[in-house]
C-alpha cells in the first residue's frame, strides 16, 4: 500500500477493512473468550466461527497474543471474536500475556468465561471483574465430551459458586454451539446500538458543511475514519453534506443562499473557521462529536475546564490510539504539545502513549488528553475513562482541549444539545 508511513499496521488493516466495505473494528460488538490454558478457548472460537482462526494444540499456552476475528454473526451483525491467552499463565512471559488478556477484557462487550475444573477460584475472580465493569458474561463448561457425566457435576458446582447455571459445550457439539449463539443474542447490551455521531445537532433536510483540511497529515488518496463515518451518518439522516478545505471556506459560504445549519470542522482548523462562522450556524468538530460517540462527554468537558487552570508545573498524558509512525506536524505528538506549552509554559511535562499502551497508574498526571479514538470500540474508551475516574485524574479529548485552549469551548455545540 503506497502513501502510508512504514509501521502503520493498524491504519493499514483499517483501510483494508474499509476497502472491503466492511464495518470498522471499532464499531463491532467485541466478544472475548476467557479461561485457563487448555480450557478450549481457541477450539471454541474455531467452532463458533466455523473457520480455523486460532491455533489449537494440547500444549498449554498455545495462544499468546490476543487474536481478533471479525465476522457477521446471524442475529447480531458485525462482531469481532477475541481469543486470549490463558489467565493462569505463569513466569515472566506468562505475566505479560495475562496483561494482554486483561486489556482484551477491557474492550470486551460480552465475555464467554470457560470453567474447566473444580478449582475455579481464578474463574470466579474474573467473573467478579466482568461484573464490576458491567460486562455481560456467559458462563460455559468446555470440553464436556471428555467429562464422565457430560459435565453435569461441574455444572452444579459452578452454579453453586457463581449463582448462575453455566452452559455445557464442546467444540464438536452443534446444539451446544447454537445455545451459545442464542445466549450471545440475549446478552447483547441494551445500549450497544451505537449512539448517533451528530445527535441533535442536525436533522433531515439540514445543510451541513464539513471543513476537512487535506494537509500533510491527511493520508494520501483517502479520508480519515471520523470523516467517513460522519459523512455516512449525515447521508443516512437525509442531510445535505457539503465538504471543503479550510482555505475554501469563505468562498463556499459566499456561494450559499442561506447559511448551513451546522459546520463540522477538523479541530485543528477551529481558529480559522470560528471567525468565518455565520451567526446562526452551529459549530462543532469531528473530535468533539467523537468525545460523545466513543467516550463520556460530561467527564471530558470537566477535564477541558481543568486544563484552563493548569500551570507549567503540570504533568499531562496524551493518549493517541493510532500507532502510525509520527508524521510531520502530527496533532497528538507535535501540534497539541506545542499549543499546550505555548499556553501553559515551556517547561510543561507531556508524556505521549500510543495504541493500546496506557499506564495502569495515572496518579502522577494532572490531566489525560485522548484522541478521538475512532480506532477503538466505545467499551474500551469507557474503560479508560473509568480508570481515570477511579484514580481521580481528569480526562478530556483533543477537540475539547483545543477548543478550551483557543477560548471557544462555550461556542462549540455538543451532540447532545
Ligand atoms: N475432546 C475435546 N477436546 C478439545 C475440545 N476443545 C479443545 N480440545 C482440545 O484441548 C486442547 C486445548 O485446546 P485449545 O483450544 O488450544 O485450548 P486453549 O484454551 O485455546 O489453550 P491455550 O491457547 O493454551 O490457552 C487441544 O488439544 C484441543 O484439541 C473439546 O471440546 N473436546
Ligand atoms: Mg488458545
Amino acid at each position: 500500500m503506497t502513501g502510508l508511513p512504514a509501521g502503520a499496521d493498524e491504519v493499514r488493516r483499517e483501510i483494508l477493512q474499509l476497502s472491503l466495505n466492511d464495518t470498522t473494528r471499532g464499531n463491532r460488538l467485541h466478544i472475548g473468550l476467557f479461561g485457563r490454558r487448555n480450557a478450549g478457548k481457541s477450539s471454541l472460537i474455531n467452532a463458533l466461527t466455523g473457520q480455523s482462526v486460532a491455533t489449537v494444540s494440547e500444549v498449554p499456552g498455545t495462544t499468546t497474543d490476543p487474536v481478533y476475528k471479525a465476522m457477521e454473526l446471524h442475529g447480531i451483525g458485525p462482531v469481532v471474536f477475541i481469543d486470549t491467552a490463558g489467565f493462569d499463565d505463569e513466569g515472566t512471559l506468562g505475566k505479560l500475556r495475562v496483561e494482554k488478556t486483561e486489556r482484551a477484557a477491557r474492550e470486551t462487550d460480552i465475555a464467554l468465561l470457560l470453567f474447566s475444573g473444580l478449582d475455579m477460584a481464578e474463574e470466579l475472580a474474573w467473573l467478579e471483574v466482568f461484573r464490576r465493569q458491567k460486562t455481560p458474561v456467559i458462563l460455559l463448561i468446555s470440553r464436556t465430551d471428555e467429562l464422565p457425566d457430560g459435565g453435569r457435576d461441574l455444572q452444579a458446582a459452578v452454579e453453586q459458586a457463581a449463582g448462575e447455571k453455566p452452559l455445557l459445550v464442546s467444540a464438536g457439539d452443534r446444539p451446544g454451539l447454537d445455545r451459545v449463539r442464542q445466549e450471545l443474542i440475549r446478552a447483547l447490551p441494551e445500549d450497544f446500538e451505537q449512539p448517533s455521531i451528530t445527535g441533535e445537532l442536525c436533522q433531515a433536510g439540514d445543510l451541513v458543511l464539513l471543513v476537512m483540511p487535506q494537509d500533510i497529515q491527511a493520508p494520501k488518496g483517502r479520508l480519515i475514519l471520523p470523516q467517513v463515518q460522519t459523512l455516512r451518518e449525515l447521508l443516512d439522516k437525509g442531510c445535505q453534506a457539503l465538504c471543503c478545505t479550510t482555505d475554501r471556506l469563505a468562498d463556499t459560504l459566499a456561494r450559499l443562499k442561506e447559511p448551513p445549519q451546522l459546520i463540522i470542522t477538523d479541530s485543528q482548523a477551529f481558529k480559522a473557521v470560528y471567525p468565518l462562522k455565520p451567526a446562526r450556524t452551529k459549530l462543532t468538530s469531528f473530535s468533539v462529536l467523537f468525545a460523545a460517540f466513543k467516550g463520556d462527554i460530561a467527564y471530558f468537558l470537566t477535564g477541558a475546564e481543568v486544563l484552563l487552570h493548569l500551570t507549567a508545573s503540570a504533568h499531562i498524558l496524551i493518549a493517541e490510539a493510532c500507532t502510525h509512525k509520527p508524521l510531520q506536524e502530527d496533532i497528538g505528538r507535535v501540534k497539541l504539545p506545542r499549543l499546550l506549552r505555548k499556553q501553559l509554559g515551556a517547561d510543561l511535562s507531556v508524556d505521549i502513549v500510543s495504541g493500546k499502551d496506557f499506564p495502569a497508574d495515572l496518579t502522577g498526571y494532572d490531566l489525560v488528553i485522548h484522541c478521538g479514538a475512532c480506532m477503538f470500540n466505545r467499551k474500551y474508551v469507557l474503560s479508560r475513562v473509568q480508570q481515570c475516574q477511579e484514580q481521580q485524574v481528569p480526562m478530556t479529548n483533543y477537540g475539547l482541549a483545543i477548543a478550551a485552549l483557543l477560548g471557544i469551548l462555550d461556542k462549540v455545540s455538543l451532540p447532545n444539545g
